[in-house]
């Protein structure tokens, strides 16, 4: 019988739900819904896999404001509470208050330009603090975002308390935020939440193997030497975020080298993927850090809906069994994963492949 996983999560995910994205000039289903939550949940549950902690604490805005601006935390806020007003505003300037049905969420429409390698935009303005329009605002989405932070934050609380590993079962994502830029699905960077939040045991590695490039936590850490981040995703060359993820990124002044990008080709399959997370994981070794927090995306899985990588489900036992046998303090923050009938199946493998 494996040892269950200790798990941190909560319900106000389920506040934040929009049901549509644009994908060039059409309106399709939004692939980050709440059921991807749930079936992790009750996967895990249905094999004896999770020890289940509730997450109490609310995490507070001077914490946030470890990793992201005041001024990019206050405008969340104020575009979730906002919303309704906004979308009205904005409506009624075209004539076009009948089309509202009550239950928009604000997309963002001007994107800024700036948002690569920890450049920082710190204007709290509409138009500054979202870099696309697949991170939409309404009313449920302080409270999803804020908690989403808390549970990784409970997270990285077991570990300093002596966990081995731990599971922030978070929702939204969060890899693709940055110090002061949410998108791509991704408000408050979790990962990195939970990385600032553990350094006061020394030196921390993030390891990145959601599908995309983790662009949001590259930036947050791109010139800090307290911090190793290591990203396996799809070649930026041809696939989201497209701006960042390349080799030569390889960390600013302070912090050369800490910085490791790993594209690979669409079509990668499991023997090149353990290949490359294997080099990885020795980039971790070298550095030798306190503690590591996995950014867990299940995007690379061969039948997920906007992916073209070719792991099956039980690739997924070999990843989990990799990353466990470096032995470090290891927190599994989740990020992407959108082919929800396969998502409880590939959890139960990541962690039931640990011994
Ligand atoms: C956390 C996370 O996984 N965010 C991913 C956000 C990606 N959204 C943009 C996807 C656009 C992909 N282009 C469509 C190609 C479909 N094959
Ligand atoms: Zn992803």
């Amino acid at each position: 019988m494996k040892k269950p996983i200790l798990t941190f999560d909560n319900h106000h995910h389920e506040a934040h739900a929009p049901t549509i994205e644009q994908l060039h000039g059409r309106t399709v289903p939004y692939f980050e819904s709440p059921s991807r939550i749930d079936a992790i949940r009750a996967a895990l549950q249905a094999d004896g896999l999770i020890d289940l902690q509730p997450t109490q604490a609310e995490i507070s805005v001077d914490e946030l404001a470890r990793t992201h601006t005041r001024a990019m935390i206050a405008h969340m806020r104020y575009l979730s509470e906002k919303a309704p007003e906004l979308i009205r505003q904005d409506f009624a300037s075209y004539g076009l208050e009948h089309l509202l049905m009550g239950d928009e969420y604000y997309y963002e429409q001007i994107f800024p330009t700036r948002v690569m390698r920890g450049y920082s935009i710190n204007e709290n303005r509409r138009g500054f603090h979202i870099f696309d329009n697949t991170s939409p605002v309404g009313p449920g989405t302080w409270p999803a975002i804020t908690h989403s932070a808390s549970v990784a934050y409970a997270g990285a609380h077991a570990l300093l308390d002596g966990e081995r590993r731990a599971y922030a079962l978070c929702r939204p994502p969060g890899h693709h935020a940055g110090r002061d830029f949410a998108g791509g699905y991704c408000f408050f960077n979790n990962a990195a939440i939970a990385a600032n939040a553990l350094r006061q045991r020394g030196k921390i590695a993030v390891l990145d193997i959601d599908y995309h490039h983790g662009n949001g936590t590259q930036a947050i850490f791109w010139d800090d030497p307290g911090v190793l981040f290591i990203s396996i995703h799809a070649d930026p060359g041809q696939e989201y975020p497209y701006y960042c993820g390349w080799p030569d990124e390889t960390g600013g002044v302070a912090a050369e080298g800490l910085n490791i990008n790993y594209p690979l080709p669409f079509g990668t399959d499991e023997a090149l993927y353990t290949q490359t997370l294997a080099r990885a994981l020795d980039d971790i070794s070298a550095y030798n850090p306190a503690a590591l927090v996995v950014s867990l995306g299940f995007d690379t899985l061969h039948d997920d809906p906007m992916a073209q990588f070719e792991l099956t489900i039980s690739s997924y036992a070999r990843l989990g069994g990799m990353i466990d046998a470096l032995g470090l303090p290891t927190l599994y923050v989740q990020e992407g994963g959108y082919h929800v009938d396969s998502l409880g199946a590939m959890a139960v493998s990541f962690f039931g492949g640990m011994d």
